[in-house]
């Protein structure tokens, strides 16, 4: 079962459109083409299922949602501890911070399974879960749920499940 952050905290309901700015990558090889290319695939799960959409600004100044690469303590209390541990994190409605641990073996494209790294992770399987959270969902007790609040490295999971997705339409 889903659940949600302490209060239920949302996005204003009236706010169908949210926009989001990918702002900090100096700290990954990841080209930006393709880091659009994953985040919009993420975002996309969740429009799919709700009536919410996402549009990527490059202006960090109009975006609700800004993501980007850190490493170790990067100023907001949650440091980050290098490969596996913590992947990313992302804070509830409305704050819309979404990090990523810079120290990961982040895979963007082709199969994670087959990654040389057996410390690999993916990145969107990781940016779905991240912005459920962004959105508003805590973890789920589902095994199959994006939300569920374990993921094996070299693994592969995009699909939102019907857990997640009965959870985000009670919330919008
Ligand atoms: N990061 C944790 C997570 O996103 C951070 C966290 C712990 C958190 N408790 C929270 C964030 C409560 C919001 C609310 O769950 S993580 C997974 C998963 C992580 C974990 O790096 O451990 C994924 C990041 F669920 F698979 F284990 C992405 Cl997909
Ligand atoms: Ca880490
Ligand atoms: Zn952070
Ligand atoms: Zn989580």
């Amino acid at each position: 079962l889903y659940t949600y952050f302490p209060g239920s905290p949302t996005w204003p309901r009236s706010r169908k459109s949210l926009k989001y700015a990918i702002t900090q990558t100096s700290l990954t090889s990841i080209d930006r083409a393709t880091l659009s290319q994953v985040f919009a695939r993420a975002f996309a799960r969740w429009s799919a299922a709700t009536t919410l959409n996402f549009t990527e600004t490059t202006s960090a100044n109009d975006a609700d949602i800004t993501i980007g690469f850190y490493a170790g303590d990067h100023g907001d209390g949650e440091a980050f501890d290098g490969p596996l541990g913590t992947l990313a994190h992302a804070f509830s409605p409305t704050d819309g911070r979404f990090h990523l641990d810079a120290a990961e073996t982040w895979v963007a494209s082709g199969d994670v399974s087959q990654a040389s790294s057996d410390v690999a992770v993916d990145l969107e399987s990781v940016a779905v879960h991240e912005i459920g959270h962004l959105l508003g969902l805590g973890h789920s007790s589902e095994l199959d749920a994006i939300m569920y609040p374990t993921i094996t490295s070299r693994t592969r999971k995009v699909d939102l499940a019907s857990d997640d997705v009965v959870g985000i339409q009670s919330l919008y």
